[in-house]
C-alpha cells in the first residue's frame, strides 16, 4: 500500500469526468487499498480516485471514529437510484480544498447501487453523514467540488486563496 499525493484546487485534473471501471480486479483492489491508506493518512472520511489523479469511478469512505474499529466502505461505479426531496445541511470540507469549510445542502437520504471490493453488485440506503459523503464523493466523479455550490464571490475568494498558497509552497519547495 502506498500513500499517494492528493491533488488540490485549482488543478484541471479535479475537473475531469471519471470513467466506469470495467472489472474489479486485483489492480483495482490495489488502487482502492492505496486510496484508503491515503485517506486515513490525510485524514479524511472519504476519497474519490480522481483526487489522487486516477479518473476512475471509485470511492472509499470510512465514517468510524478514532476509538472505533475501522469500517472501510468501497464503492465502484456508484449510481444514485433515488434521493429524498427533503434536504439536509452539513458543514463540508474537502481534502482537495484544504482548510475551507461551508454549509452545503443536499438530499437527506439517497439509495445507490454499486460494485463492492469483491466486484459484487450491491444497493445501499444511506442517510445522514453517509448520504452527504456519498454525494460529495460522487460529485468528484463528475468534476464537481463543494465550492461550486457557493456564490461566485465566495468561490472565487477560496480559489484565489488556494492559488496563492500553492505559489508560496512552490517557492519553498523549489
Ligand atoms: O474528509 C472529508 N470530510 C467531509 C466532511 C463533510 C462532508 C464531506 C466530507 S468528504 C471529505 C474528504 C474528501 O474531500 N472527500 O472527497
Ligand atoms: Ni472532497
Amino acid at each position: 500500500m502506498t500513500i499517494r499525493k492528493i491533488l488540490t484546487e485549482p488543478d484541471p485534473f479535479l475537473r475531469q469526468k471519471s470513467e466506469n471501471v470495467e472489472k474489479v480486479d486485483d489492480n483495482i483492489r490495489s488502487l482502492m487499498n492505496d486510496m484508503l491508506e491515503t485517506m486515513y493518512d490525510a485524514p479524511g472520511i472519504g476519497l474519490a480516485a480522481i483526487q489522487i489523479g486516477v479518473p476512475k469511478r471509485i470511492i472509499v469512505i470510512d465514517l468510524s471514529k478514532n476509538d472505533e474499529k475501522k469500517n472501510p466502505q468501497y464503492f465502484v461505479n456508484p449510481v444514485i437510484i433515488t434521493k429524498s426531496k427533503k434536504d439536509a445541511s452539513y458543514e463540508e470540507g474537502c481534502l482537495s480544498v484544504p482548510n475551507q469549510f461551508a454549509e452545503i445542502s443536499r438530499p437527506d437520504t439517497c439509495k445507490i447501487k454499486f460494485l463492492n471490493y469483491e466486484g459484487e453488485e450491491k444497493t445501499l440506503e444511506a442517510k445522514g453523514l453517509l448520504a452527504t459523503c456519498i454525494q460529495h464523493e460522487m460529485d468528484h466523479l463528475e468534476g464537481i467540488l463543494f465550492i461550486d455550490y457557493l456564490s461566485k464571490l465566495k468561490k472565487s475568494m477560496i480559489i484565489k486563496k488556494l492559488s496563492k498558497q500553492k505559489k508560496t509552497l512552490e517557492r519553498i519547495v523549489v
